[in-house]
């Protein structure tokens, strides 16, 4: 080979290493402000959109007509129908699990409400709709909603929910849901063994408290419950979440006041407040969690947390050494759109929420 051909193949050769990188590939478009996604075994999944509409999906196909018997949602602001999960037992049960913006009766005030429900054979209705439970008290505003559901191995649910943007001292309080993530059976009911039963005058679902506004819950390998949440212009936190444990919002934050000041006493460490494991400063907007369990992309990505950033359109990655404290970070497909969910599909496949798209779109591994 001749000198001067020499940096021509070295060129040709980066570009060819760059077409094998991972790409996004449209899996369903067509969809209106969609917030979350849940496979079924069918090989299609469901899709919420925050105006209030459930259907389902599947790949290279159109989303199908809107499922009857959601509930009515309170869609103003960041509210609406939010997220959904099935149930374990699906496969048998037909159960699933949605989170949304609960109107009162006279539809001045809302909160975050989770159902539960059957979703028939045909994937046209939900019947035996229940709200197993109902974030207190209802507010009138239009912020700061959560939410995300998780099943924990032991059939515990796991729900997040935002202090709606109000009074956020709130959520240093245990009389309320304002700034919590909460734990309850299948059926609303209280587990006996949640922190704050015997505590006088504290809700008893509450499972910790301190938080923000959460969009991102999911657990590890080891059934740990990791969570995400945004903070106010800097200060969005990835937190271990453990049962009791205060995550000091809005006492202690890495953030500021919209339009800049600090917040409060402008601290960012106190004793009895937990530090996240990760923050991000500027905000990213974090929405959607998982921690890949696939090994289809590598090594690398394998054992990553995938984080959806709403504010600039990106998926990041994390990787946490065994001692929990970050070990890599990048970001991905920048310019890819708002980003509402990530979740890891039955294939090991990350599949990505893109609200102002209204599409689904999934990482397909780099050729190997
Ligand atoms: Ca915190």
């Amino acid at each position: 080979m001749s000198k001067r051909l020499l940096p021509l193949v070295i060129a040709l050769g980066c570009a060819a290493a760059q077409a094998q990188s991972p790409q996004l590939e449209t899996v369903v478009d067509g969809l209106k402000t969609p917030w979350s996604l849940a496979f079924l075994p069918s090989g299609e999944f469901l899709v919420t959109e925050r105006d209030g509409t459930m259907r389902t999906a599947k790949a290279g196909g159109k989303p199908s007509a809107p499922i009857q018997g959601v509930p009515a949602v309170d869609n103003a602001g960041q509210g609406g129908l939010l997220d959904v999960q099935l149930d374990s037992g699906f496969a048998s049960n037909r159960t699933i699990y949605f989170c949304f913006s609960e109107p009162s009766a006279d539809k001045k005030t809302n909160s975050t409400a989770l159902a539960s429900a059957k979703l028939s054979a045909d994937n046209k209705r939900l019947t035996d709709v229940k709200v197993i439970f109902s974030q207190q008290p209802k507010m009138d505003s239009r912020l700061h909603f959560g939410c995300r559901i998780v099943e924990a191995p032991d059939g515990k649910l796991f729900l997040s929910l935002g202090e709606r943007g109000k009074a956020m001292q709130s959520a240093q309080t245990l009389d309320n849901h304002l700034g919590k993530v909460v734990r309850i059976g299948k059926d609303g009911s209280v587990p006996a063994d949640n922190p704050f039963v015997k505590t006088a005058g504290a809700l008893p679902e509450i499972w910790s408290l301190g938080h923000r506004n959460s969009q991102g819950l999911t657990l590890d390998e080891k059934g740990r419950l990791w969570e995400t949440e945004h903070g106010p212009q800097g200060g969005d936190e990835l937190n271990l979440i453990s049962p009791k444990l205060n995550y000091g919002w809005p006492v202690i934050t890495y953030g500021e006041n919209y339009g800049g000041g600090k917040l409060g006493e402008g601290i960012a460490a106190k004793a009895g407040m937990e530090q996240p494991i990760v923050k991000w400063v500027p905000s990213i907007a974090p929405a959607g969690l998982v921690k890949l369990k696939s090994a289809k992309y590598g090594p690398a990505w394998q054992g990553s947390f995938f984080v959806g950033s709403l504010k600039f359109g990106y998926l990041e990655r994390v990787k946490l050494g065994a001692d929990d404290r970050l070990a890599e970070q990048e970001k991905l497909f920048e310019g890819a759109g708002r980003m509402r969910d990530v979740r890891e599909g039955p294939d090991g496949l990350l599949y990505l929420v893109l609200e102002g798209h209204g599409k689904v779109v999934r990482v397909v591994p780099a050729a190997r």
